[in-house]
């Protein structure tokens, strides 16, 4: 059995220590109705992880550069999509986090394209389900 390596740090741990040392790299967004917080992050690379969301929440990411990102939900194996960050594509993209039945819940759209600093922004519109984004 190989040893584990201790010299990789996950993105999300360095994210969220930003946070922790740093009021600015992380803003709650109160704004608006129905009681739905959001949180923005600045550009920090491409991993992500909104945290739970509850119905009405958003979250919104930076991508700073050309990739391809797959993403999912931690709570929801069939939810599962796709972010396709490339010059030329849309300055942003809205992620609606959906029942889809039979199926159980859904990304919509699951595939989405944005170009080099532009955001995509998740919003949970599924009535009393928990979601998250989160980068695979
Ligand atoms: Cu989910």
């Amino acid at each position: 059995m190989p040893a584990r390596s201790t010299s990789f740090v996950r993105p999300t741990v360095v994210l969220v220590l930003l946070c922790l040392t740093s009021m600015s790299a992380c803003s709650k967004n109160n704004g608006g109705g129905g009681g739905g917080g959001g949180i923005t992050n600045p550009p920090s690379g491409d991993s992500f992880d909104s945290g739970d969301m509850n119905q009405g929440q958003s979250f919104q990411f930076t991508f700073p550069t050309a990739a391809t990102v797959g993403y999912h939900c931690r709570h929801h194996a069939e939810m599962t999509g796709t972010i396709s960050i490339a010059t030329g594509q849309a300055d942003s993209a809205v992620v609606s986090m959906v029942s889809n039945p039979p199926y159980g819940h859904a990304f919509s759209p699951s595939t989405v394209s944005i170009k080099p600093t532009g955001h995509v922004r998740w919003v949970n519109n599924d009535a009393g389900v928990v979601h998250t984004a989160t980068s695979n």
